[in-house]
């Protein structure tokens, strides 16, 4: 089953907003397998964003992620990495569709709330960076029409 990382960043956390964010990936449908707050250290934030090291944006990026906890997370289900980015909306939250996270809950773009692996394969590498202990694995008793 396809599983992706999710991740709460600062102002989500710090906003209250992490109730209202689980909800919304659990009636949908989506199983939890993993979830920790946790306060990232430089080198590791650096770490999870090495591909935008060139980008202008990447120190405060970096000093943003690093500002307070986050809620780190693995959601597993059907297509969890492409409908968990649509669940999130565009990147800068301006442009993110209504009823998406960002749309509903931010504006800035260096403040968009919450992280979504963009692809099957970053989700595998991103779930190894943050879960190195493993994941539980639990499976749900409910009938597979309901999911
Ligand atoms: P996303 O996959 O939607 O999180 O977007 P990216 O991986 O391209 O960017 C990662 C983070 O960099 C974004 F969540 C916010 C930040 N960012 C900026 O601060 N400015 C930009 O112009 C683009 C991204």
């Amino acid at each position: 089953m396809e599983q992706t990382f999710i991740m709460i960043k600062p102002d989500g956390v710090q906003r209250g907003l992490v109730g209202d964010l689980i909800s919304r990936f659990e009636k949908r449908g989506f199983f939890l397998k993993g979830l920790k707050l946790i306060t990232v250290e430089r080198s590791f934030a650096e770490k999870h964003y090495e591909d935008l090291s060139a980008k202008p944006f990447f120190a405060g990026l970096v000093e943003y992620i690093i500002s307070g906890p986050v809620v780190a997370m693995v959601w597993e289900g059907k297509n969890i990495v492409a409908t968990g980015r649509k669940m999130i909306g565009a990147t800068n939250p301006s442009n993110a569709e209504p009823g998406t996270i960002r749309a509903d809950f931010a504006i800035e773009v260096g403040r968009n709330v919450i992280h979504g692996s963009d692809a099957v394969e970053s989700a595998r590498k991103e779930i190894a960076l943050w879960f190195p202990e493993g994941l539980s694995n639990w499976r749900s008793n409910l009938h597979s029409w309901i999911y």
